[in-house]
């Protein structure tokens, strides 16, 4: 090589490493734009110091009076932001006098206040996270993030791993998580991802500088493309304890994020909704309550619809603003959703719920009407109420017993005095076609003699209790019986232990289901002994706390820092489960240990009540709403909380009825009875030292209208069966708003005061005190009176409805057939009689609908086969059966009677198969057919024909 040559390589490689570290510096520059501090500066809060080690260049003010209102996205959310500590962080402050009045706490700017818009709010493009690679897979598109910058949160992670995965054509996955450690992820089976999609409904884009992604609807031949998410604002944050990100919503009509009371249409001008479980009654707005499903549904402009699922378990806040714009904000686990791009309302529950899992099937008793109250105090009282109720011609199938049936309140036992004869009366029950239920508390009481009490030796011997924070003893609090211990579901040997000691107790008691309350769970003992806990570690102080109660994750619970069997585990290292992750997952899977006991022990099907509940627990049971108060304003809530339920896949839900807290009044407990015998789980319950509310304990009027309502959810029992196995097979939620119908009526978006069953049945109570009418919003189509038959074909507008108070009006929408039966006083009785079919016709005359119909109780029927269902159809001037499937066959299946609604004039002759039948009846005012005594066999197929003119040859 000559002089010459090696010079000019020299040269040229001197060019191209001083241009790699001039791209190298500016791009440092550019990149890390923080300073570090040469002393950190601690920031004193009265609830934690926070030590500064890196500020952030200030934003240029010009960049910050340029962000319109609506687009400030909070930037220093915790406790006490001040000026010097936003510009810190390189946020913008500009204090906009708050509008909102703060509820209780120390001070408005606290983290507990209302949310508003924030003082301190992010300038445009944020640093954050770039893309330093990006690569298409088989299964979709992984990205690969960097952190050059530290955020203001301790822990950043650095590298992050970004998954784009397209499991179907309508769902997608983004799972955002640690490149290098494991982290924390919730232990719920998913359903699996199926073979890539050709042609998904969506795509992405991806924005490489600082990242930030976009979810879009791609367009069809009718709608335009919709962005459904667009994280571009905001700062997306993934520090160890503080993980944040920012989404544009496509409309402001979005429900869900429970659970909470609130209606059903979110406040999207600043609110808040904190995921945290609590022991905690239903009172204010938007509070976290019992349950926790980060889930949410929004109407798009264009009518369709998408849901997003958050699957992490930790401790959130999700702020709503009206940009619009969601914020997710979480203190642990990973970032891992699922949008799912329906494109019908109906569609995305079904999508969830193929997801999360569908909701069980209930035994067939279990629709029926269930008869609480806690402090019946003895057995014969509890069995006054059920021969009362029978005495008043009221239907009933359950009855349960709260706390008082229990020796010193533990799981398991019964008051050998007030309680003494339990078997006998739930055998008398039995005998009497009822079926009985008793309370099941999370905790486990520690007091009595080694060896007296399975419950709790069995829970020691196999080592199943939750650890205190030391991972040592079992961690001890205070429930009821006084001091206890609760089981640690996420132990492998937890369903073992629970299935032996409940069917200890079946052994004795032959109770049919289980209703579990506490499992939030609840600590109603002080939890502040430092003994129990490490009351300093960041689990229990983090950085950012949501909105929880007191001020502490620990609040009314376990802390934060009890060991668990399952949860975190850090690479390499198998570490125990925090509670701190699994907290709000305690509920579902106490339901998920109760669900397989009693099907073991009971070898039918299990029927489980829970308080508590996270996304999936549909699978598992049914919810009520908790303790709500004897007051119209919670009579007229309890119909968005069914709702959201039914949308998060929890069928099986209802509110107490009546009211729990405080006495109940005949008027308010006379329309609560008319409500509630919709609801899917009609339960009437109420506290201790409360008056009686038995709808047969308040005098003649509640019991006659309650009468009058119950035999008619009996009559409909076949119906809302069938709804259940829908629920169960194809994720079809069973009540449901409005809108779930009608998603191209924008009117309907807000309606929470009134709701349906299925498609077919408009519900429409009257939710206010003296109120003899109602105001109820008919959606463009044609409805039938149920009790007249009297039609009213709306254009989509508001009726004025005559609702006396023995009154709820119930309208049936044109176009089906609705399976019914003869009512009795329990389905043990209505299910001997014979069924009857109610048809109301269209515009064409046409109507459908099925009936799926099979022992009521066994289990998996419906995988067995052991079913049967029918089909109906309508067809110019017959109806006709098929008999899609016989796994089921008695005797019983006669269809005696039909009512047709809508049909236009008297048909001269009615023919059943091919024998002309006699006994009809026409209804000329409202136009309804009633044909009786058919005596047709179900399982086969038939035909019913009406004909105008006389047909003479009916060979
Ligand atoms: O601390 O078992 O929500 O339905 O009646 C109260 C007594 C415990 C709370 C339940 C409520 C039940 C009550 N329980």
């Amino acid at each position: 090589m000559t002089a010459m040559k090696l010079t000019v390589r020299v040269v040229l490689m001197m060019f191209v490493i001083l241009g790699v570290v001039t791209l190298y510096v500016s791009y440092t520059a550019y990149y890390s734009s923080t300073l570090k501090v040469k002393q950190p500066v601690t920031y004193r809060t009265p609830f934690r110091d926070i030590k500064i080690t890196a500020v952030h260049p200030k934003p240029p003010e010009k960049a910050c009076h340029s962000v319109e209102t609506q687009l400030k996205f909070d930037c220093h959310p915790e406790n006490f932001p001040t000026k010097e500590m936003c510009e810190y962080r390189g946020c913008c402050w500009i204090a906009t006098p708050a509008r909102k009045k703060p509820i209780s706490s120390p001070d408005p700017l606290d983290s507990q206040a209302p949310v508003d818009v924030p003082y301190c709010f992010y300038p445009g493009n944020y640093s954050a996270y770039r893309v330093i690679n990006t690569e298409k897979v088989f299964t979709g598109t992984e990205v690969l993030l960097k952190r050059d910058s530290p955020s203001y949160y301790p822990k950043d992670i650095q590298y992050l791993n970004v998954n784009f995965n397209y499991e179907t054509p309508t769902r997608l996955r983004i799972k955002i998580y640690d490149s290098v450690a494991n982290r924390y992820e919730v232990p719920i089976v998913l359903d699996p991802a199926r073979q890539p999609p050709h042609d998904p409904a969506y795509r992405i884009h991806i924005q490489n500088d600082t990242f930030h992604f976009k979810v879009i609807r791609k367009a069809d031949g009718k709608h335009n493309e919709t962005v459904l998410m667009d994280t571009s604002l905001g700062a997306m944050i993934f520090s160890d304890q503080f993980l944040q990100i920012s989404s544009l919503l496509p409309s402001h009509n979005i429900y869900g994020l429970g659970q909470h009371r609130s209606h059903l249409n979110l406040n999207t001008s600043w609110s808040r909704f904190t995921m945290w479980n609590r022991d905690h009654f239903p009172i204010e707005e938007d509070a976290n309550l019992y349950g926790s499903h980060p889930f949410y549904l929004v109407m798009e402009d264009s009518g369709l619809s998408h849901g997003v699922f958050l699957l992490n378990s930790n401790a959130m806040d999700v702020i709503l603003q009206p940009t619009p714009a969601i914020t997710w904000r979480t203190i642990g686990g990973v970032l891992d959703f699922y949008i799912l791009l329906g494109p019908t309302p109906i569609e995305v529950v079904q999508q969830y719920t193929q997801l999360v899992s569908r909701s069980f099937m209930p035994p067939y008793w279990s629709l029926g009407y269930h008869q609480c109250r806690w402090g019946y105090n003895t057995t014969s009282r509890t069995l006054d109420v059920v021969h009362r109720l029978r005495k008043a011609g009221i239907p009933q199938d359950v009855q349960w017993n709260d706390m008082d049936y229990a020796n010193n309140y533990m799981d398991f036992t019964y008051d050998p005095e007030k309680f003494g004869d339990l078997p006998a009366m739930v055998t008398q029950l039995h005998s009497e076609g009822l079926h009985y239920i008793m309370i099941v508390d999370a905790a486990i009481s520690t007091a009595h003699t080694k060896g007296s009490y399975p419950a709790y030796d069995l829970a020691i011997e196999k080592d199943i209790l939750v650890k205190d924070g030391f991972g040592k003893q079992p961690i001890k609090g205070k429930v009821w019986p006084n001091e206890t211990v609760w089981p640690d579901w996420s132990h492998p040997d937890a369903t073992d232990y629970w299935t032996h000691v409940v069917s200890l107790f079946y052994d004795k008691v032959k109770f049919d289901g289980m209703w579990i309350d506490m499992n939030e769970p609840s600590n109603l003992g002080n939890n502040d002994s430092v003994t129990l806990c490490d009351f300093n570690s960041t689990l229990e102080n983090p950085p950012y706390l949501p909105a929880v109660a007191n001020y502490t994750l620990r609040f009314m619970t376990l802390c934060a820092t009890a060991h668990q069997s399952l949860g975190r585990r850090d690479k390499g290292l198998d570490l125990p489960g925090l509670h701190y992750d699994l907290h709000n997952l305690y509920g579902l899977m106490m339901a998920q240990a109760s669900y397989k006991a009693l099907e073991r022990s009971r070898e039918l099907r299990p029927f489980v009540i829970s308080r508590s509940t996270y996304a999936g627990h549909g699978q598992y049971g049914g919810h009520w709403t908790g303790d709500n108060s004897a007051t119209w304003h919670d009579l007229r809530m309890s119909i968005p909380a069914i709702l959201n339920g039914n949308m998060y896949g929890i069928s099986m839900i209802g509110a107490d009825i009546c009211g729990f807290h405080s006495d109940t009044t005949p008027e308010l407990c006379q329309r609560w009875m008319q409500l509630g015998a919709f609801y899917p789980f009609s339960r009437n319950h109420n506290e201790q030292g409360t008056i009686d509310q038995d709808p047969a304990s308040l005098g003649p009027g509640v019991a006659a209208s309650s009468r009058r309502a119950l035999l008619i959810r009996y009559k409909l029992l076949p119906y809302l069966y069938w709804l259940f196995y829908r629920s169960h097979v194809y994720g079809d939620p069973v009540v449901r708003p409005l809108f779930f119908k009608y998603p191209q009526d924008q009117i309907t978006y807000r309606i929470d005061s009134q709701f349906m069953w299925g498609d077919a049945l408009l519900i429409s109570p009257v939710l206010t005190q003296d109120t003899t009418h109602v105001n109820a919003y008919f959606p463009r189509d044609t409805w039938y009176c149920l009790y007249s038959g009297k039609r009213r074909d709306s254009l989509g507008e508001y009726y004025n409805l005559a609702a006396p108070l023995d009154i709820i009006n119930l309208h049936v929408r044109a176009g089906h057939v609705i399976p019914q039966q003869e009512p009795s006083l329990t389905t043990t009785e209505s299910r001997k009689n014979p069924f009857k079919l109610l048809v109301t016709l269209d515009e064409f005359s046409h109507s459908s609908g099925e009936l799926y119909w099979d022992d009521g109780e066994s289990l998996n029927t419906h995988d067995r086969k052991l079913y049967t269902l029918i089909r109906f159809k309508t067809l110019k001037n017959k109806i006709y059966s098929r008999v899609d499937m016989l796994g089921y066959k008695d005797d019983l299946l006669k269809l005696e009677q039909m009512t047709v609604f809508g049909m236009a004039q008297k048909p001269k002759q009615v023919k059943v198969k091919s024998n002309l039948h006699d006994d009809f009846y026409y209804d000329d005012s409202h136009n309804v057919l009633y044909v009786n005594k058919m005596n047709i066999t179900l399982y086969e197929a038939f035909v019913v024909t009406w004909t105008f003119t006389e047909i003479k040859d009916l060979s």
